[in-house]
Formats: structure tokens, C-alpha cells, sequence
């Protein structure tokens, strides 16, 4: 039987090893790139795959999860930018709450409207405090969830939203430039945050070179998720993952 998701997030941070999410957005890509992505994560060792975007307008969703499930066996975690964006396809859920903004709906307003909706889908539920940093420049996800990111260099108040994300239960801190940001988040924010939390740091956006990956790990991120710089070069996929995974974290 298939481990849980968290379980597996949890276990890789016990035992200091750094894992590799590739995010896909259904609406970019279609059958073909799909099947040159899954047979290329295949030989580069990729843990998973995040699936989800700010929009999702197409309504491929549900057949893009199911093509990764016919062709590999590497784990679907949803990351949905609304609520309508759940398959039950996928093996598990990032049941995002914005703790970095102030808009109280995606604080918990939408999760209340969609709670039975998610409850019925038999998904793994994962609590997931997510965090937008100032990527220096507006992103999607910045505009749609009409909320400031954190400051980039206000590496203090990205660790005391984390703490106080974990402490009200939540399972694990996503901290994200934003898609396409032009600067990634700094390797001293991450450092603070992973310095003051006992849970999986995912972290995404603008990653775009193996060194970056590298250094972010080095720094305390468990996950590292890449999405715009892999649609516009697969062959990237194997030189952010071997950096990845060849971090080794002396354990505590
Ligand atoms: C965005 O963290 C993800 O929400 C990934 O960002 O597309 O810039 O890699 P990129």
C-alpha cells in the first residue's frame, strides 16, 4: 500500500533528504508535453508532482491527473488556486490557507463553502499555511488573491507567520514567489523560517537553476518546487533535480 503523502514529506525530513515537485498547469500543458514530462521525471527522479494554477480555465484537470496515473507511479498533489480545483484522481490534497495575507476567504471563508465538497472526495487533506513573498513583481497568484506578499527582505515576519501557522496545527508551510517571479525567495528567509518550525518547508517560485535549488535546500527547504522554468526547458529537470538530491543535511 502507498504511503501517505505527508507521511512520505515527513519521513524525507527526518532523515534530511530533499525531494523535487514539479508543478504542471493544466492548462499548459496538453497530452504531448504531458507524456515528454512524466517520461522525463520518470528518469530524473522527480517525488512529485503538484498539479493546479491560479486559473485553471480549461477543463483538463481530471484527464491530466489521469494520464500521470496510466504512465508513472510518482505521487499528484493537488495545489489548487479556488476550491473547484479538486479531482479525486490525485493522491492528495494542499489545503492552502493564505496566512501571509488578510483576506479572510482564503483565510477560511472558501474552505467553509467547500468543506463537504472536499471531505467527499476521499483525498489525502494536508493543512498547508501558504505564504506569498514579494517575488518583485505582481504574479498571478499575488493579483487574484488581493493580498500583500510578504516584504522579500522581511525575513522576521515570514518567521513569525510560519510559527504561527504551525502552532494553530498547520501541517506544513508552503512559501511561494509566485509563479515566474522574477527574484526567488532569499536563502536568509529561508534559513529564519526553517530555524523556527518543526514541519515539511516547501518552497517555489522563480527557481529557474539547479544552483538556486541547491542553495535553497542547503538553507532548509524539504521541497522544491519548479513549474515555468521546466515548461520552457524539460532538460532542465534533471540538472535541478540531481542538485536536489544530492544535498545531505547532517541530522540534529
Ligand atoms: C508557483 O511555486 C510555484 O506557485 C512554482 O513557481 O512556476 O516560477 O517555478 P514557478
Amino acid at each position: 500500500m502507498n504511503k501517505g503523502i505527508y507521511q512520505l514529506l515527513t519521513s524525507h525530513r527526518q532523515a534530511g533528504k530533499k525531494s523535487f515537485a514539479v508543478l504542471i498547469d493544466p492548462d499548459k500543458a496538453d497530452e504531448a508535453i504531458l507524456d515528454r514530462l512524466i517520461e522525463k521525471a520518470l528518469a530524473c527522479r522527480v517525488d512529485h508532482f503538484f498539479v493546479g494554477g491560479s486559473l485553471v480555465i480549461s477543463n483538463r484537470l481530471d484527464s491530466c491527473i489521469q494520464q500521470i496515473k496510466t504512465q508513472c507511479s510518482i505521487p499528484v498533489t493537488l495545489f489548487p488556486g479556488s476550491p473547484s480545483q479538486i479531482s479525486s484522481y490525485a493522491d492528495a490534497l494542499l489545503y492552502l490557507s493564505l496566512i501571509s495575507g488578510r483576506n479572510a476567504e482564503l483565510l477560511i471563508g472558501q474552505h467553509v463553502i467547500s468543506a463537504p465538497f472536499v471531505k467527499k472526495s476521499g483525498l489525502e487533506i494536508i493543512p498547508t499555511g501558504y505564504m506569498v513573498i514579494d517575488g518583485g513583481a505582481p504574479t498571478t497568484v499575488s493579483y487574484i488573491s488581493n493580498a500583500n506578499p510578504i516584504p522579500a527582505d522581511k525575513d522576521d515576519i515570514a518567521m513569525c507567520t510560519a510559527m504561527a501557522g504551525e502552532m494553530l496545527g498547520l501541517k506544513l508551510i508552503y512559501m511561494d514567489a509566485g509563479s515566474g517571479a522574477r527574484k526567488p525567495i532569499t536563502e536568509s528567509m529561508i534559513a529564519q523560517v526553517a530555524s523556527q518550525i518543526s514541519i515539511p518547508l516547501i518552497i517555489g517560485g522563480g527557481i529557474t537553476d539547479p544552483e538556486k535549488a541547491y542553495l535553497n535546500c542547503k538553507a532548509g527547504a524539504d521541497v522544491i518546487v519548479v513549474g515555468n522554468a521546466i515548461e520552457k526547458d524539460v532538460s532542465l529537470m534533471a540538472e535541478i533535480s540531481s542538485a536536489i538530491h544530492g544535498v545531505s543535511v547532517r541530522l540534529k
